[in-house]
This record gives structure tokens, C-alpha cells and sequence, in this order.
């Protein structure tokens, strides 16, 4: 029983609600094409599948994973952008109890090698290059240097020496004992808020359940077109309801390879895009673009708003620019998810950010001591809940201690997760985000941990300390600004330079610093720490008096 699975009372209680049904993802996927054989089910581009061609493609290439050495449990580190071979590979691994490591498209070497070599990953499956990135070719150094990393895979391009082509892996599909349904599906991934990214284990049971409700609560059917306009393997167009929900209604998935408004909007014309989910800039871009556009949106339904805070003024113009419904998700790869509901009224739709999924989602808001704090008033949010991790994962014996300490951190004893989040409650049960309290920056959707920006820096040689803080962005809500003072006695690096240093290093464009200001000393607090808070103050200062 691995440690951060749900105590046996919980998990019981679970099951006989109905909540988890014992089915696994690979299992929904059989059914579904025994059901909607010849629906389209993806369509990317020129190619499109069937219910019934997804399923034997996932069946081949779990019969070739297997063929390939791949075992229950292998974890497999997956770096794809959105192209309908992402759900193959996921449903291929899922039937062989495989778990697929999500890194996102904007990962680079640095965190691709520590998800990798924190999962003990068998296996790295990427394109030849994606965005400009040679995503095999980094792959091919982290194997070199990470033993562990036996198989790399590439599913479109050269695949390079040493690597395998994904049509190269098919073999004749055939039974092959799968997982069990409480077992770990996957990987997913946190922007968490220390170091580097947290691992996310979560079960067929868990996840399913949150998908089956999310389809339900979105309304899906046979008739959805779903468009997948952000990262695939983010957990929001994976599960909220995203491609999972919407092949568990029979619906269609459509891959969007830029959420820029000519490319979506050309998708959502051709296809008759019913639903998708994007973050707050990406509506802001497309509400300003929508009423000039050529294409036809009619067909759009629901626009989902998530992953980082909607502002009102923004949330009232999706309506009429895009004619289509808003929905707001407030969701976490950890677990708890808010919609708002499709019948909502257009007060809650507009000020909220929706209420759980499940009655059985746990929610407590309290003050910094965990007291609950009055009914209405602003609070750190806790959960627990039939689809909310009890850890983040950990490697085996010495390897996790790191992540074992943070999870004593980051879950109370009794299972809460501290989500970080600072939110009220309304009296009707619905959720109003109004800021944070963990230490993470979050430029229009992509989270970044502050300490992680703060370890790139302290590791150039002229930077004493660095602290990193949120500055407000109009664009993107907030990005992020790095304080640093410099080793006294040597000429202090410029920004551009410090810039320049960490990106030098392999990392994420989100990694990179928007801003970096050095300055000689930190102000501190009152027992001597940093004080960010007065950072963030002088920043904001700073940018409002330029721009007036
Ligand atoms: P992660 O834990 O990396 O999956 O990121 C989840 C976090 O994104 C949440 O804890 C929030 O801080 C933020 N977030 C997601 N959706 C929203 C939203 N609709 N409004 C405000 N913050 C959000
Ligand atoms: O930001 C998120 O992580 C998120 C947002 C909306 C999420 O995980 C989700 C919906 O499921």
C-alpha cells in the first residue's frame, strides 16, 4: 500500500458511494469503442480516428510497450505537444499499468531530467522538436546520463540513434493483464512551491470519478466537439472535463496544435467546436479578436476560463464578443475542482469561481493557526476528498525523504491538502479566489514555485541572495520579478545578464525572470526574514509610478 493512498475508512466509503467504480482508464476506453465504433473520436489535422481505430492503435502499441520491455508500474516520462498520438500513447500505457510522467511542451532539459530522474523513468517518449526545442535530442543526453532511462521513444520526426520510432513499436494487439483499478494511472504534475515540480499520483478510481462528473456537470454527449486548446497534458483539458470527459460522453476531441485566435478559431469553425477551456489571457485575447474574426464561432457553446484568477470586467465580455456561455473552473492537478454551472445565474457565473464537483469534496477555510475562520470571511483553503491526493509521490527510501518531508508540510495529519489558495466562501457554497499564501507565481496559468526562479540565480557565481516575488501584469495577471543582491567586492551582474544566465541553463520560459531588480539589501521582517511582502509592495509601486 503505497503511503499516499486513502486510509482504508475513506476508501471504503468511496466505493460504496459509487464514487470510485472499479473501472480503469483502459477498460472505458474498450467500452467506448464497442459502443461508438465508428464516432470520430480525435481529430489532429488531416487524421482522423475512430473510436474503434483509437482503441486497436492503443491496443498495438501496448502489445509493442510490452514487446519493448515496458512493466506495470515503469514510469514513463511523455513530452508531447497536442497530436492525437498523445492519447494513444496514454491509453496504451494505462492498459499495461504504465504510468505516463506528464511534462508539459514548455519544459526543457533541466526539469525534463529532473522529472525524469526523480521518477525513476524507464522511459522518455517526445517528438524530434517542438517550439524550436530538440525534445529527442534531450532526451538522448538525460538517457546518458541517467541510467535508469532504457528506452526513449519518438513519436514524429527523426527519431535519432538510439531511439525508437513510435510505428516501429506496434505490434499485434493481444491480451495483456492490465492494472487494477486503485492502482496509480499517472503522473501528473504541480507547479508546486518549492525546488522544482511535485509528482502527482492518481488513481483510475479517483480520476474517473472526477471525469465522469465533469462530463455530467458540462453537460457532454455525443454531439460535443471539444477543442484542446492548452498543453494536452495539463490536467484542466485532461480532465475538466477535457479530453478524458469528452471520450467518456462519445464525444470529439479536436487538437489545436496554438491557442493564437486564427488557428483556434479556424478549428472551431471547421470542426464546430462546441466546448473548450482555455486560460484567463488566452480569452482575453480571443474576446478581442472574435468580433472582427471571419470565422463562424456559432457553434461554440461553453468557453471554460480557468487556471488563474478571471477578473469581472474580463468574465462580462466573453458572452457577447465570443456567443458563448463562460464557465469558470478553479482547479488544482492535486485534486479539488470548481465549475460554475451551466445554469448558473449570471451573477455567480460572473463573480465566482464555481462550487466543487462532489458533495463529498471536504472544504475548510481557515486562518494561518488552522482555525476556521467566520462564515464568509477570507482564508487559506484546505481539502479532502474522494479525488484529492493524500501525498504528492515519492521515490522509495532515502530518494523521497525530501518529498515526505514536504508532504508533512503540505497535508494536515488528517489529510487535508493545503491548497495555498486564499478564498471566501459565499453563503450559496461557491468559491471567490482572492489571492494566495504559497509561495508560487502564476503568469496567466503556468505556475511557477518562487524558490525554484531563486535557485537558478543563487546559482550564478556574482549573486549573494535572490528573492522572488509576483509583480502585477495586465496581460498575463501577474509575472514574476527577481530581487538580487550581489556579492559584495565583484563588478554585480545587470539584469539582461542574469536573464540571459538562467536561461542558459536549460529551463522553462516561464523559469526565466520577467524582471530583475538589484538592489543592495532586502528588506526584512520582523524576525529577520526577507519580506516579501515589501517587495511585492515596492514592484507594484514601481510599475504604477512609470506608467502614469
Ligand atoms: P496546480 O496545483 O499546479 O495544478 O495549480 C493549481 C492552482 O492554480 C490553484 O491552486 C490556484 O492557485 C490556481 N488556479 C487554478 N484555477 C484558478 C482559477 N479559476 N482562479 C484562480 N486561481 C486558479
Ligand atoms: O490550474 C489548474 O491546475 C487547473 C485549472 C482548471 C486544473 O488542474 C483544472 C482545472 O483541473
Amino acid at each position: 500500500m503505497p503511503e499516499t493512498a486513502w486510509p482504508d475508512e475513506f476508501a471504503e466509503r468511496y466505493r460504496a458511494a459509487g464514487y470510485w467504480t472499479g473501472e480503469t482508464f483502459g477498460e472505458l476506453l474498450a467500452a467506448r469503442a464497442a459502443e461508438h465504433a465508428e464516432r470520430v473520436a480525435v481529430v489532429d489535422g488531416d487524421l482522423r480516428l475512430t473510436y474503434r481505430e483509437l482503441d486497436e492503435r492503443a491496443n498495438e502499441l501496448a502489445a509493442g510497450f510490452v514487446d519493448a520491455g515496458l512493466v506495470r508500474g515503469d514510469r514513463v516520462v511523455l513530452q508531447l505537444p497536442n497530436i492525437a498520438e498523445f492519447v494513444e500513447i496514454v491509453f496504451a500505457l494505462f492498459r499495461i499499468g504504465a504510468l505516463p510522467v506528464y511534462a508539459l511542451p514548455a519544459h526543457r532539459r533541466t526539469e525534463l531530467r529532473h522529472i525524469a530522474e526523480q521518477t525513476g523513468a524507464v522511459a522518455m517518449i517526445t517528438v524530434a522538436e517542438h517550439d524550436g526545442f530538440a525534445a529527442a535530442a534531450a532526451a538522448a543526453e538525460i538517457a546518458a546520463e541517467l541510467p535508469a532511462v532504457r528506452l526513449r521513444m519518438v513519436v514524429r520526426g527523426e527519431s535519432g540513434p538510439g531511439a525508437m520510432a513510435l510505428h516501429e513499436l506496434r505490434a499485434r494487439p493481444r491480451p495483456l493483464p492490465g492494472p487494477a483499478a486503485s492502482d496509480v494511472a499517472f503522473l501528473q504534475l504541480s507547479g508546486g512551491t518549492t525546488g522544482l515540480p511535485k509528482l502527482i499520483p492518481r488513481t483510475h478510481d479517483d480520476y474517473l470519478y472526477s471525469v465522469r462528473e465533469s462530463a455530467r456537470i458540462c453537460a457532454l454527449d455525443t454531439g460535443t466537439v471539444y477543442l484542446v486548446a492548452l498543453p494536452v497534458a495539463h490536467n484542466f483539458p485532461m480532465s475538466s472535463p477535457g479530453f478524458l470527459g469528452v471520450l467518456y460522453a462519445g464525444g470529439r476531441i479536436v487538437m489545436c496544435p496554438r491557442p493564437d485566435p486564427d488557428t483556434a478559431f479556424a478549428l472551431i469553425a471547421a470542426e464546430g467546436v462546441t466546448i473548450t477551456g482555455v486560460v484567463p489571457p488566452v480569452a482575453a485575447v480571443w474576446a478581442q479578436a472574435a468580433p472582427s474574426s471571419r470565422h463562424d464561432l456559432s457553434s461554440l457553446d461553453v468557453l471554460q476560463v480557468g487556471g488563474a484568477k478571471c477578473s469581472v470586467e474580463l468574465a462580462r465580455r466573453i458572452g457577447p464578443a465570443l456567443g458563448a456561455r463562460l464557465q469558470q473552473v478553479f482547479g488544482m492537478a492535486e485534486g479539488l475542482v470548481n465549475y460554475t454551472r451551466l445554469d448558473d445565474p449570471d451573477e455567480l457565473v460572473l463573480h465566482t469561481q464555481g462550487r466543487p464537483i462532489s458533495a463529498a469534496d471536504e472544504l475548510r477555510v481557515v486562518d494561518p493557526a488552522d482555525r476556521d475562520v467566520p462564515a464568509g470571511t477570507a482564508g487559506a483553503l484546505l481539502t479532502r476528498g474522494p479525488y484529492t491526493i493524500r501525498g504528492y509521490w515519492a521515490p522509495e527510501g532515502e530518494a523521497g525523504a525530501g518529498v515526505r518531508a514536504h508532504n508533512a508540510e503540505t497535508f494536515t495529519v488528517d489529510g487535508f491538502y493545503r491548497t495555498g489558495d486564499l478564498v471566501r466562501l459565499t453563503p450559496d457554497g461557491y468559491l471567490v479566489v482572492s489571492g494566495r499564501v504559497k509561495e508560487q507565481i502564476n503568469r496567466g496559468g503556468e505556475k511557477v514555485a518562487a524558490e525554484e526562479i531563486e535557485n537558478h540565480l543563487l546559482a550564478h557565481p556574482a549573486v549573494l541572495d535572490a528573492a522572488v516575488v509576483a509583480m502585477p501584469d495586465t496581460y498575463l495577471g501577474e509575472r514574476t520579478c527577481a530581487y538580487v543582491r550581489p556579492v559584495p567586492g565583484v563588478e554585480p551582474p545587470t539584469g539582461s545578464q542574469l536573464r540571459a544566465f538562467v536561461r542558459s541553463r536549460g529551463v522553462a520560459a516561464f523559469v526565466v525572470p520577467d524582471r530583475v531588480q538589484v538592489v543592495a539589501e532586502f528588506p526584512a521582517t520582523g524576525v529577520g526574514k526577507v519580506s516579501k511582502r515589501e517587495l511585492r509592495a515596492a514592484i507594484t509601486a514601481q510599475l504604477r509610478a512609470s506608467a502614469s
